[in-house]
């Protein structure tokens, strides 16, 4: 089922007509009403009337985080403040947090970008969807709130946190999707599991997982443990919030990208060069409708690739494959860049070991190094030492073979770690501090 049959099934040339005609339009109002896109056109010599095709995009220079905080609270808004209804926030790891606006039409627009999610999704009005997504400044909560009832869905907006309510509620209400950060359906998992739910038996049927990067190894244990088919839906409060693209449940193969309302490029992170289609980078975002913040060539710092291949479910967007990580959340471990994931994958693989797990990242002396703390079964945790240690051995194996960094394994019991109601924080680099 398509949401906006019209608009997601557009052919390709009819869509870039409109991407190039939208294009035009937000460049010219950005240049009149937002100071820091007329000096950075000025600067780069670059002009909207230079738009003659898509492409022209190339030139005109990036909008980073950076450029967001130095004009924080409101300095990027390109309407007066009478024509915003809701300002959202991201809690930024370092400094202050990126503010965003929308006017009345951006939370129309966002609203039906969130309903067309939910449709790609295989759901209907006859679903409940239980939204654990944060509701406050983080643009998850509202976000999938707002495409629920756009789509006429029965929502339970029932935020994040108190993880016991939540199951009572799964239990009682028996919504049949959910949508929550990929770690936080695993803390429900192993939660409802230790007080004796049967979580498989819930009516859930399927999970609109996203906020944070995960793998297709985390996918089969979601899916296992809570009997779901889960997908992913990938955004940034930047760009909109949640529905900048979303995985349709038909292809369950990357995540179509609303190109009617975002054009996006791919460039290497290094060099800012613009790579063709198919190949890994940096994801570079311009919003071609929104009024309040838009915002060109946005540096995201996530690493993904642009699938073109068409999609069985017949939407026309390009997809984009999951996000392996974020360029500035790369560890390089005595030279070698890993990304969380990668070595996520690597854990998932083997048997035997948990879905949750930690980084710590050292400098000793001037030598970094690498400690990956994983829980094992309650099984294995019983084993001999000698079993431990063996295993030990072979998870460092792995991921020297694969990566080709060093790594020292620490199997910890189950359910020592740190367990999370949002975002997950996996990665101690105590280089940093
Ligand atoms: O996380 C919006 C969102 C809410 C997306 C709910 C999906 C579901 P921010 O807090 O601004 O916004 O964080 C955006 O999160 O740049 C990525 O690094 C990461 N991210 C979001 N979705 C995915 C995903 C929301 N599906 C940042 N896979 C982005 C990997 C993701 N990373």
């Amino acid at each position: 089922m398509i949401y906006n049959e019209e608009f997601e099934t557009l052919p390709r040339e009819v869509l870039e007509a409109l991407q190039l005609k939208r294009l035009r339009q937000v460049m010219e109002r950005v240049y009149h009403t937002v100071g820091l896109y007329r000096k950075s056109f000025d600067e780069a010599g670059v002009s909207p009337e230079d738009l003659t095709s898509l492409n022209d995009l190339h030139r005109f220079p990036f909008t980073t985080k950076g450029d967001l905080r130095d004009n924080y609270p409101f300095g990027l808004f390109a309407v007066p403040m009478s024509n915003i209804v809701r300002l959202h926030a991201s809690s930024g790891t370092t400094g202050k947090s990126t503010v965003v606006a929308y006017t009345r039409r951006d939370i129309e627009t966002w609203s039906e970008l969130m309903a067309r999610c939910f449709v790609a999704a295989g759901l209907t009005r006859n679903d409940i969807i239980h939204n654990a997504y944060g509701y406050g400044l983080f643009t998850g909560g509202l976000g999938a709130h707002y495409g629920a009832e756009k789509m006429g869905a029965s929502v339970i907006p029932m935020s994040g946190g108190n993880t016991k309510r939540q199951i009572t509620i799964l239990q009682d209400f028996g919504p049949t999707a959910i949508c929550c950060t990929p770690s936080y359906a695993l803390t429900l998992a192993e939660a409802g599991a230790e007080i004796g739910v049967d979580m498989r038996a819930l009516k859930l049927r399927v999970g609109i997982l996203g906020a944070e990067p995960w793998s297709e190894q985390m996918r089969s244990e979601i899916e296992d443990k809570l009997d779901i088919t889960a997908l992913n839906i990938y955004g940034l409060s930047e760009v909109i919030g949640p529905g900048v693209s979303m995985e349709c449940i038909e292809g369950r193969n990357g995540m179509h990208i609303f190109e009617d309302h975002f054009i996006v490029e791919t460039i290497d992170p290094d060099t800012g060069a613009v790579l063709p289609p198919g190949e890994a980078g940096e994801l570079v975002f311009t919003t071609i409708t929104k009024e309040a913040f838009p915002l060109i060539r946005y540096r995201t710092r996530d690493i993904s690739r642009i699938m073109t291949e068409p999609c069985r479910c017949g939407r026309n967007f390009f997809r984009m494959e999951r996000v392996s990580g974020r360029s500035d959340d790369m560890l390089i471990i005595r030279g070698v860049n890993v990304f969380p994931s990668q070595i996520e994958s690597i854990l998932m693989a083997i048997e035997g070991l948990e879905p949750h797990y930690q980084l710590i990242v050292e400098r000793t002396g001037t030598l970094d190094t690498l400690t990956i703390k994983v829980e094992v079964s309650d099984k294995i945790f019983s084993d001999e030492v000698r079993m431990l240690q063996g295993l030990e051995r072979r998870i460092s194996k792995d991921i020297k073979d694969y990566l080709g960094v060093t790594a020292a394994v620490r199997l910890v019991e189950p359910k020592s770690l740190q367990r999370f109601e949002g975002k997950a924080e996996r990665v101690v680099d105590k280089r940093r501090s």
